[in-house]
């Protein structure tokens, strides 16, 4: 049996006997979780859960749920980095190119402007820098979330990173996979979350692509993709996973699943579950908060260390849906 097949086979019997089906994903409530039970009963088993009850003593829960609450609780000429794009995708493959949102600072004022008016006229715009966003840029709002008192136990570490989301149906997330443990927190509006388990990856279509930059030339209201010679080559994958019926043809022992997350609920993504995000549209801001722990080495279970081994194979050109390079 060549590797492909045999990967085919390793994803429906992790289906079989791990993965939950959209339907079997747990909802549990945070009330009482201890660190023990939420480490055995999902980090170690890498399965993903929706928490509930867990932000209802979240401050944002009142102050950021209307565009007024919203602007008073960041301040009106706070300034903060916002991703722009042409059509409202995020880092994705375009033409064989792995390209990156252009990233502009400006008055929350002015987002919020745009986001309400659905000014898209240079660009879409999602407030998603991933880089501990809400504790760099607005740290005082941090008064206003509370991290899950079992979280730092139950994943060994202190947040790597705490980062704010503000935007909306315009823009999506598409399939791609994180090597952070992340609870993500819905605080207001909904968004979709389209997952698939680590085992799958191999089923999916995958390129290793150069880098490049998209860019907005005001003057021409033209968008550039600016090539970075220097980055490397990335491995990215390129299936629409968000695509029901091209995943049935693709990798019909992989159904995805899918999760709508409602304002109020938490999401436990396991580290290397391939997701995608969309924003479930609404006249409210859809904000979120996540974070991210990176997992010490002594936290790491035999299913980790089966998945990581996965993910290598999946990535090795000889394993390539079809049998055709990736490369
Ligand atoms: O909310 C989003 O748009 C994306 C979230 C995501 O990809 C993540 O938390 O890893």
């Amino acid at each position: 049996m060549a590797m492909h097949e045999r990967l085919r086979a390793l994803a429906a019997e992790a289906r079989e006997l791990w993965v939950p089906s959209s339907e079997t994903v747990e909802r549990r409530s945070c009330i009482g979780l201890d660190p023990h039970s939420f480490f055995r009963d999902f980090v170690a088993r890498s399965v993903p859960v929706v928490l509930e009850d867990g932000m209802d003593e979240w401050a944002a829960r009142a102050n950021w749920t209307s565009w007024t609450g919203l602007r008073s609780a960041v301040g009106d000429s706070t300034r903060v980095s916002v991703n722009y794009t042409p059509a409202g995708l995020g880092d994705h493959v375009e033409h064989g190119v792995f390209v990156k949102p252009e990233r502009r600072v400006m008055e929350f004022a002015e987002f919020c402007r745009q986001l309400c008016e659905k000014d898209y006229s240079a660009g879409v715009p999602y407030l998603s820098e991933q880089n501990d966003s809400l504790r760099l840029e607005l740290p005082a709002l941090m008064a206003d979330v509370i991290e899950p008192r079992f979280a730092p136990a139950a994943f060994g570490a202190e947040a790597d990173a705490v980062n704010l989301w503000i935007g909306d149906e315009a823009s999506t997330t598409v399939a791609h996979r994180d090597y952070y443990e992340n609870l993500y927190f819905m605080v207001s509006g909904s968004k979709q979350f389209t997952l698939l388990a680590p085992t799958d990856l191999a089923l999916l279509e995958r390129k290793w692509v150069q880098q490049a930059q998209y860019e907005y030339d005001a003057a021409t209201s033209e968008w550039r993709t600016c090539f970075e010679p220097e980055s490397p080559r990335i491995p990215w994958i390129t299936s629409d996973i968000t695509d029901a019926a091209a995943l049935r043809v693709l990798a019909p022992e992989a159904p995805a699943v899918r999760i709508t997350l409602r304002a109020g609920e938490m999401l436990y993504l396991p580290c290397n579950w391939v997701h995608a995000v969309q924003h479930v549209a609404s006249s409210a801001p859809t904000v979120a908060v996540n974070y991210w722990y990176s997992r010490p080495d002594y936290f790491i279970s035999p299913v980790h260390v089966l998945t990581d081994f996965v993910q290598q194979l999946a990535l090795s050109p000889d394993v390539a849906p079809g049998g055709q390079s990736v490369y």
